[in-house]
């Protein structure tokens, strides 16, 4: 797939509010600091078409964004939506607003729709967290088909990476479901999470 353009369309806390859209979507989830906005960024090709902070909680709303793409293939061409969502685990906010923000999340992959994947950031160099394995859950009880990035995969050892991503698929009960290693840094890895959107987008076009 070649992205032609892209667009940031709108921020949104309730469903009321999300992109009036039919084009599929997918979204991108993970703990505070993961690289969900610097994933997007580099998957689009932009330099911050998503706001990127070294300070874990940068995302704070659901931001929808417009891509228009073709295939080389079957010389198709549509659009999709890309969906930056708050991180969730941020120590440092107060209860009641994390809280909110989980609230946000959830309602969102209950409620849309349009939703047709998600990719769920971890870091590389982390065991599997809870955090992250109650967010794998929330996805295969809404039966939303996911995707597993264990990104920041440029600070560890390349003669690591295989084992800690299969130690990462067991850990984090993936059932079948396919895990990459990537680095947003280095640009590595972006081919096989483009090549798993494109499978998601192209059935709806
Ligand atoms: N080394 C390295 N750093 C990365 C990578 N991806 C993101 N970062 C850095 O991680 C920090 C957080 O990135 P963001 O994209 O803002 O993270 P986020 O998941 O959107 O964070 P919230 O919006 O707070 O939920 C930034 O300093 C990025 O430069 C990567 O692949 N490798
Ligand atoms: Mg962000």
């Amino acid at each position: 797939m070649r992205i032609i353009e892209s667009k940031f369309v709108k921020s949104a806390v309730q469903p009321k509010d999300y992109y009036p859209t039919s084009f599929a979507e997918i979204a991108f989830a993970g703990k505070s600091n993961v690289g969900k906005s610097t994933l997007i960024n580099k998957l689009l090709n932009r330099k911050s078409i998503a706001k990127v902070s070294n300070k874990p909680g940068k995302t704070r709303l659901i931001n929808f964004f417009e891509v228009r793409f073709k295939t080389d293939e079957a010389d198709l061409e549509g659009f999709f939506s890309f969906v930056d969502l708050p991180g969730y685990g941020y120590a440092k906010v107060s209860k009641d607003k994390r809280a909110a923000w989980d609230k946000m999340i959830v309602t969102f992959f209950e409620k849309r729709q349009q939703l047709k994947g998600v990719i769920v950031l971890v870091d590389i160099r982390h065991k599997a967290d809870p955090k992250d394995i109650i967010m794998i859950n929330m996805l295969k009880t809404f039966n939303v088909p996911f995707v597993v990035a264990a990104t920041k995969a440029d600070k560890i050892a390349k003669s690591k990476v295989n084992a800690v991503v299969l130690n990462l698929k067991q850990d984090l009960i993936l059932e079948g479901r396919q895990i990459f290693a990537c680095s947003s840094l280095k640009k590595t890895g972006m081919e096989n999470i483009l090549n798993w959107i494109t499978e998601r987008v192209i059935d709806f076009n």
